[in-house]
């Protein structure tokens, strides 16, 4: 058996949890199980101060880390959020595979140690949803993306506070078994973790279909809300798999409405999905 000091190199907290379990023949990953011993940090060469106009919105995330694990749907959420709503903003990609989230520059801007986290001016925010809703605030955003309207906005609400518990472990785990963990050991996936994990994912899709939608256009109304934004972003990850491309079979009313927020999202969202869609194809 490798010694499990040979892949703590750094990566994402579950990831290397994940490896280490794989090294030592345990079960594989549990979500949120943060057992693994934290990495020896390496410098963070991208947090130098930058020179901004002060109207720049710092977005600290990682959507296309340096070494190829584009692996932040939340992150994914806040850019394009910005993107669309040109919200001026300079991204700083946080590379989570080497473990920046964990250096003193990062925690003083996030102290829970994730992506993504902002800085607007000596404001520091981190916590994805909560950035998006300041940003729709300040910016005073489009009234669908999260509408004044109290009912629609706390329907919004219920989503993005079930999405954390409701929905991102498929968005994670799916692609964490079957393509970044082989990766990393060079060892094969574990077919049958993965098909759990895809089954999972499809109660977790469903869910959303029966909790959420419920035949409307978009999650909460007729229009684009930060709900379908935060949906979309776990989403892509399982069906941008080999073993999840078959997830939406049995459920096309989550097909036709991730069409309908691809189309409003794009040419945004295909531009951000490159990096990711590449790693899973690869
Ligand atoms: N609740 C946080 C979760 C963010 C999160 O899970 N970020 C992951 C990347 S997708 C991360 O930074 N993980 C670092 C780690 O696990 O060590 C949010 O919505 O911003």
């Amino acid at each position: 058996m490798q010694a499990p000091t040979e892949v703590i190199g750094g990566f994402y907290t579950q990831l290397d949890q994940a490896v280490m379990k794989i090294l030592k023949n345990e079960q594989l990953l549990i979500f949120g199980d943060f057992n693994a011993p934290l990495l020896p940090l390496q410098s963070l060469d991208n947090t130098r101060e930058l020179q901004l106009p002060d109207n720049t919105v710092e977005l600290n995330c990682s959507t296309k880390a340096k070494d190829g694990f584009p692996l932040s749907q939340p992150s994914r959420a806040v850019v394009l959020f910005c993107k669309y709503n040109k919200i001026p903003y300079h991204e700083k990609v946080i590379d989570l595979a080497k473990g920046e989230h964990r250096m003193p520059e990062y925690t003083a801007i996030q102290p829970a140690q994730s992506v993504p986290a902002i800085k607007d001016g000596d404001f520091t925010l981190g916590e994805s949803t909560a950035i998006v809703r300041y940003l729709a605030a300040k910016y005073n955003v489009a009234d669908h993306w999260y509408p004044k309207n109290i009912e629609t906005r706390a329907e919004i609400d219920a989503y993005l506070a079930w999405q954390h518990t409701g929905i991102r472990k498929a968005g994670i785990n799916v692609m964490v078994n079957e393509i970044f963990v082989p990766k990393r050991t060079g060892k094969p996936k574990d077919q049958e973790a993965v098909d759990k994990f895809v089954k999972e994912a499809e109660e977790s899709i469903g869910k959303i279909n029966r909790l959420f939608l419920k035949g409307k256009r978009f999650l909460c109304g007729d229009e684009i809300s930060v709900a379908d934004l935060f949906a979309i972003c776990e989403l892509v990850q399982p069906l941008a798999c080999p073993s999840g491309k078959g997830l939406l079979k049995n459920q096309p009313e989550i097909a036709d409405w991730m069409k309908r927020v691809e189309d409003k999202l794009n040419p945004d969202y295909d531009e951000l999905n490159k990096p990711l869609k590449a790693v899973c194809q690869q």
